[in-house]
């Protein structure tokens, strides 16, 4: 049994909402108001999901600030961000506003993680066992965990013996810690890495970087914004909030029509110049339509992204391992960061960059890390080693299916979620930003909101309907994977050994794990399911 306490003692709920990020908030509050009775467990003190975790120096969106929020007037219009791209506490302080204005937090329980689910098949009803409290009895639960939840420790002999402070960004100490003076090694160069890097290389006395691949990161133009251009931007609220459904992955910016290797040479630098100078996601994800899908389109793509890294990296030889002349990948396949000034971290004199491809990490020691070349000796190491993504925040759950059988087992060889939002076996569970819905390829607020919606709308059609449950359809699960496989196999995505695949975790089923059909076809697929009476997709019983 997963579940300890007994059935009959446990409150019994319409809803269990497990997360109180985005996600997890905006189906409190669209199913409170739809009459349903909701409870949010959350293992963190507060709200904010990734936010309340990833308090590292550095810690910002990728995403600008008008679309990093729920799309509701009477929410963003006396709500502002200092800066273009907030920062972790900015974004704790816009949900606090949120709580203010909603009254979430009578509804939800903080300090209880959720550690296991079962499933009463003669109740139709799920037991939910919670740090920190009784366990409940829900008709529905809904996963609101977030896409990369679950930190990822690289396996390093020896490193419980290092004698400093050791912490991964996605667990630093609440009441921070101070670097200053110090000698510190970064372990991983993804969005994490490029953050903190920016930061501590400035107030370390040495830092070393572990890089094993490198990120090819982009400007992100971050600005201060005075009251002035507060206003100036909030005009253009209603237009952006609205562009998110119709883009490819739920931004305000979308692909452009013309194709860069149909361009002329000219044409193509200007547009990729053009790009460059806006910034942020534009050379991403509002580039020409065929630079992530056509290799000599990509390929033109790298070759202008290395030479802006170049012009930047003073040591012909840093500026190679951070940008080698081939490519490590094609662009844009692993997920780029946003950089402020992460490039000229590395002409200061205090900053070094080491090769794990070419020289790895053999092991820690008490005051360092050895590396097939030489010994660093360190007083701190940040592990900025990203998540086990898409899957790990559900799979720590012990939840278990109709016949006893775990999800994690479930999933072993490989997951099956139709929509990416429910698998067969796991009746009344759903997951938001769950693995095969576009999650990472998505901006995350939209992906709350839109796809949240859908969810609301399922849960209501389950409970009108009078089913006492409902449950994805195994041949559904086996044709979302293969219309998702079928996608991916013909892209570039295959090319790269991404979290996206979940290729960043060893032993775990390598594919492609984030819907990549780009969020309208998505929404287009749950709208034939829904045309359905949701039957294409689910049984009701
Ligand atoms: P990422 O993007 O998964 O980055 C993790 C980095 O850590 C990446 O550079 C990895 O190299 C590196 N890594 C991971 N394991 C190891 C080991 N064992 N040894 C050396 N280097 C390692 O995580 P982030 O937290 O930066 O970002 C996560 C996303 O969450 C972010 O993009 C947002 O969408 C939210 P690799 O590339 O695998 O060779």
């Amino acid at each position: 049994m997963a579940v300890t306490q007994s059935a009959s003692q446990a409150e019994q709920l319409d809803v269990l909402i497990v997360g109180a990020g985005f996600a997890g908030l905006y189906q409190l509050e669209r199913l409170r108001s739809l009459g349903f009775s909701v409870r949010v467990h959350e293992a963190a003190p507060a709200l904010g999901g990734v936010w309340y975790w990833n308090c590292y120096p550095g810690a910002r969106t990728d995403s600008n600030g008008p679309i990093y929020q729920y799309s509701r007037e009477d929410l963003w219009r006396d709500w502002d961000y200092d800066e273009l791209y907030p920062s972790w506490a900015a974004v704790r302080d816009y949900f606090t506003h949120v709580d203010d204005k909603l009254e979430l937090s009578k509804d939800i329980e903080f300090g209880r993680r959720v550690r296991a689910a079962e499933f009463d098949c003669a109740e139709n009803l799920w037991t939910v066992d919670s740090d920190g409290g009784p366990a409940v009895r829900a008709r529905y639960v809904v996963l609101c965990t977030g896409f990369g939840s679950s930190p990822l420790y690289p396996r390093i002999d020896g490193l419980d013996e290092f004698s400093g402070e050791c912490h991964h960004t996605a667990r630093w100490p609440q009441e921070g810690l101070d670097l200053t003076g110090k000698r510190v090694g970064v372990i991983g160069t993804g969005a994490s890495g490029v953050q903190v890097i920016q930061e501590l290389a400035p107030i370390a006395s040495h830092l070393t970087v572990f890089q094993r691949t490198p990120n090819m990161a982009l400007p992100m133009r971050q600005r201060k914004l005075d009251d002035c251009a507060k206003r100036r931007l909030k005009q253009e609220y209603p237009e952006r909030l609205a562009a998110r459904a119709s883009t490819f992955a739920g931004f305000d910016l979308d692909f452009l029509p013309s194709s860069a290797h149909e361009s002329s040479e000219d044409e193509r630098e200007r547009t990729f110049e053009d790009l460059w100078a806006k910034g942020g996601f534009h050379p991403w994800l509002g580039t020409f339509h065929d630079v992530l899908g056509d290799e000599r389109a990509n390929d033109a793509m790298y070759r202008f992204w290395r030479s802006k890294v170049h012009r930047r990296v003073e040591d012909p030889r840093v500026a190679e391992l951070l940008a080698p002349k081939t490519p490590p990948h094609p662009f844009g396949v692993k997920r780029p960061s946003l950089e402020q000034n992460y490039y000229e971290m590395f002409n200061r004199d205090n900053v070094q960059l080491v090769d794990l491809k070419a020289t790895p990490i053999q092991h820690a020691y008490h005051s360092g890390l050895r590396t097939t070349a030489g010994t660093h000796e360190l007083d701190a190491i940040v592990l900025a080693t990203g998540f086990d993504a898409n899957t790990g925040g559900l799979t720590a759950i012990d939840i278990r299916s109709t016949t006893g059988e775990s999800l994690e087992q479930r999933w072993s060889a490989g997951v099956d979620a139709a929509l990416g939002v429910a698998t067969a076996g796991f009746p009344n569970m759903v997951f938001v930003y769950g693995p095969q819905s576009p999650a990472a390829f998505c901006n995350g607020p939209t992906c709350a909101e839109i796809q949240g919606e859908e969810i609301v709308k399922l849960l209501t059609h389950a409970r009108d309907s009078g089913a006492g449950r409902f449950e994805a359809r195994a041949d559904a699960d086996k044709a979302w994977t293969e219309e998702l496989n079928a996608i991916f196999d013909a892209s570039l995505f295959t090319r790269a050994d991404s979290w996206y695949l979940g290729a960043n975790v060893p032993g775990k089923p390598r594919q492609m794990l984030n819907y990549p059909g780009g969020v309208p076809a998505y929404f287009q697929r749950w709208a034939d399911v829904v045309q359905s009476g949701y039957t294409s997709a689910f049984t009701f019983a």
